[in-house]
């Protein structure tokens, strides 16, 4: 099969929110009950088809934090679109992705790109946990559309349950191929300037 392009998408946010969970639920690997906190990164491909374009998607993401530099940079570099993952039981993982956001900007020229907010762990809705209202999460992402410019959608999944797992990343996909033509487009105009 031919592949028209190949894209980098990385999941980001803090440890235990369920990042590697949703890279396995999306590409249906069976859900790990056991966690093992790993040091680096791990990727994984899946071919998509949007329209008549085989699209290939290169999904990182990280395993715990980095120690070095040279690690991190490598690992967002290229990125061409991002998940920003909070965990809704926990508020501080919510509260910790500006911080992930300009990190990323950091390691990959400055560059805004589509993003998609993730409230992850929407099962624990409703239990014994305190849980992060999804106003939280649709106002910020509000907040973040004005300012990259992008629309990005504010949705919660269950990586736990297989719930909403596949929409971010083909939402998320649609975006960055429309991302690509509007700098096709002015770049041609530049050149005609
Ligand atoms: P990370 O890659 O962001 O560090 P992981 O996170 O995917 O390793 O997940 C961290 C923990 O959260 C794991 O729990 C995992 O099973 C759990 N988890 C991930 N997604 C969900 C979810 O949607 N719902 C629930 N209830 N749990 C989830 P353990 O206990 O194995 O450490
Ligand atoms: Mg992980």
């Amino acid at each position: 099969m031919k592949i028209d392009k190949t894209y980098k998408i990385t999941l980001i946010g803090d440890g235990a929110v369920g990042k590697t969970s949703i890279r396995r639920s999306y590409l249906g690997e069976t859900f790990e009950g056991s966690y093992s906190l790993t040091l680096g990164s791990d990727f994984a491909t899946k071919t998509m088809n949007v329209g008549d374009l085989n699209i290939n998607m290169i999904i990182w993401d990280l395993a715990g934090q980095p120690r070095f530099k040279a690690v991190r940079e490598g690992f967002y570099r290229g990125t061409k679109g991002a998940l920003l993952v909070f965990d809704l039981t926990r508020k501080d993982t919510y509260e910790n992705i500006p911080q992930w956001i300009i990190e990323l900007l950091k390691n990959n020229k400055m560059k805004k790109v589509p993003m998609i907010l993730i409230g992850n762990k929407s099962d624990l809705r409703g239990s014994l946990y305190k849980t992060i209202p999804s106003e939280y999460g649709e106002n910020y992402a509000q907040e973040l559309s004005l300012w990259s410019g992008f629309d990005v959608p504010y949705i919660e999944t269950s990586a736990k349950f297989n719930d909403n797992v596949e929409q971010p990343f083909e939402i998320l996909i649609k975006q960055i191929i429309k991302a690509g033509q509007m700098e096709t487009i002015s770049s041609y105009l530049q050149g005609e300037l």
